[in-house]
């Protein structure tokens, strides 16, 4: 029997305060959720204008056509969930095109919303790419298209570095007090790299317009980091059907875990909601946070993600059910992620590691692992590159189940799972790497191919023969006996 506990809303926030970039599933699940704790409270002074940018403009006229109103299912475990209706989203925008046609475009009235003094707030969850940033060098990456576009209209931006620029440079002509930007993405120093991408877009458009609206930016705007966690897998119709069974029928409806946590670093001079009432840790620095959570979660889901496809998974909780998988991710999180960390005061990584293990085997859930497979060129290096090369630097390196993982990696941007389908590698480097593919027959040249990948890999980690061999290996037993013999070897060694 299911205990169900609805949790209906209150009177509809009037006011907004808080502009979010991107808005999807986590978003919908995880910051409008805690606001909508806070506005229940008696918050009623926040609200939240949430948009799209290029994609998911179905998302907002479905929101927009429910008055911003919608379901989080929040499941404990198959039998216990709770039932949250959401009203905290005020107003919902698009911006770019829609399904090839050009739609009712929102710029307009985006730009005025960044611009008014009231808005306090923006936050994102435009993925690890949404940023435009090199995710090895966290550098603005002026080729891409969206960057490129901005710097010739820079008035009419549509990237999210480029909303935030102009947005900024309006409030600052306005002669307004700026908004605080926080970034809730799954990327390392989330902040400083938002703020990085900012200040070298300002940069570049002041030495066109002799202006230093840059400078303005670096002595006057907020960028506090964050580290976000909640497993909120994509919808699908299964998803869809859960709702249905718990008497809700909601296309904007959300299905998540129970888990909810929220780290962020207090420095928002123009104000923001008491999140803290309702479990949001503010802190002075969230590094130990998040490097331990980008280490040990995301990066033992992305094990799983490129292991388990290649071993015919489909599902986080499947593949966590295997023994030797679980075997897998505990000798990663406590061998390998745990001795590099910093650990947050008070954190047991055994206790974190198990709650982990928990978590992904919660089988309530339908967490497709080629969801958290996508666009690995971008999650690598915080989840599994940087770890390696601090084991490396050490006396006893312990880097095989990353190894293992990045050749699993290699096999998987090839575009065949377990079953020998094939499937389409979503990445921003798809094309890159299946061109590298085509051109290296033999795993030790498309290693050392895949690993001079300079927008992935660092040079040293590259150049480090103990790296590429332990690669290589793990290929060739993956070619040679099959993913689940790969595996075993690393857990038998
Ligand atoms: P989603 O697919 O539901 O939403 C992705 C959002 O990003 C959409 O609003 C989309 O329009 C936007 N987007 C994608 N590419 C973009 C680009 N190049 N420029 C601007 N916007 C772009 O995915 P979901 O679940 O909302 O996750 C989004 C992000 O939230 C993740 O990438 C991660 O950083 C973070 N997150 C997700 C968690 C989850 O379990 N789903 C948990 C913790 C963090
Ligand atoms: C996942 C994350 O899709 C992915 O890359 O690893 O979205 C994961 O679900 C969250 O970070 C959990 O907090």
């Amino acid at each position: 029997m299911t205990s169900i506990e609805h949790c209906a809303a209150g009177a509809v926030p009037e006011a907004i305060g808080i502009v979010h970039l991107g808005l999807g599933a986590f978003h919908r699940a995880h910051q409008a959720v805690y606001l909508q704790h806070c506005i229940e409270a008696g918050q009623r002074d926040w609200g939240i204008c949430s948009v799209n940018l290029r994609s998911g403009h179905e998302r907002v006229t479905t929101l927009r056509a429910q008055q911003g109103r919608y379901h989080v299912a929040e499941y404990r475990d198959r039998e216990h969930v709770t039932l949250r209706e959401i009203t905290a989203i005020r107003g919902a925008l698009f911006i770019g095109r829609g399904a090839g046609e050009v739609v009712s475009d929102d710029l307009s009235e985006l730009l005025s919303r960044l611009a008014m003094p009231a808005t306090r707030i923006v936050t994102l969850t435009v993925t690890e790419k949404g940023y435009c940033l090199n995710p090895a060098s966290g550098r603005l990456r002026f080729d891409d298209p969206a960057i490129a576009a901005d710097l010739d209209t820079p008035e009419r931006p549509r990237s999210a570095p480029g909303l935030l620029v102009e947005g900024l440079r309006r409030r600052r002509e306005a002669g307004a007090m700026p908004f605080t930007v926080l970034s809730c993405d799954n990327m390392p120093t989330n902040g400083r790299r938002v703020r990085s991408a900012v200040l070298e877009l300002a940069q570049r458009l002041d030495a066109r317009r002799g202006d230093d609206l840059a400078g303005w930016i670096a002595r006057e705007v907020a960028f506090p980091s964050s580290m976000v966690d909640r497993i909120v897998p994509a919808m699908d119709a299964r998803a869809h059907r859960e709702l249905a069974a718990l008497g809700v029928e909601d296309p904007a409806g959300v299905v998540c875990e129970a888990f909810s946590q929220w780290v962020i670093e207090d420095d928002f001079p123009a104000g923001r909601p008491d999140w803290a009432a309702f479990g949001v840790e503010m802190v002075a620095d969230v590094t130990p946070f998040e490097t331990m959570k980008l280490r040990m979660l995301n990066g033992s889901h992305s094990l799983l993600a490129y292991a388990g496809v290649l071993a015919g998974f489909e599902t986080v909780s499947e593949a966590v059910a295997d023994p030797a998988m679980a075997t897998l991710l505990d000798r990663y999180m406590h061998d390998e992620a745990a001795p590099t960390l910093t650990l947050p005061d008070g954190v047991d990584p055994l206790t974190y590691g198990q709650r982990l293990l928990a978590r992904f085997g919660n089988d309530s859930l339908h967490h497709r692992l080629q969801q958290i497979a996508m666009d690995g060129s971008q999650k690598l290096p915080q989840r599994w590159l940087h770890g390696a090369q601090i084991q490396l630097a050490g006396e006893q390196p312990r880097i095989a189940a990353v190894a293992l993982g990045v050749a699993a990696w290699i096999r998987y941007t090839a575009g065949h799972d377990g079953h020998g389908a094939s499937f389409e590698v979503s990445d921003p480097l798809a094309d890159t790497l299946q061109q590298l593919h085509r051109r290296h027959g033999s795993n030790e040249t498309l290693v050392t191919a895949m690993l001079g990948v300079t927008d992935i890999f660092p040079a040293e980690l590259a150049a480090d023969r103990r790296f590429h061999e332990a690669v290589v290996a793990a290929l060739d037993r993956i070619d040679g006996d099959g993913m689940t013999a790969a595996l075993q070897h690393v857990v038998e060694h």
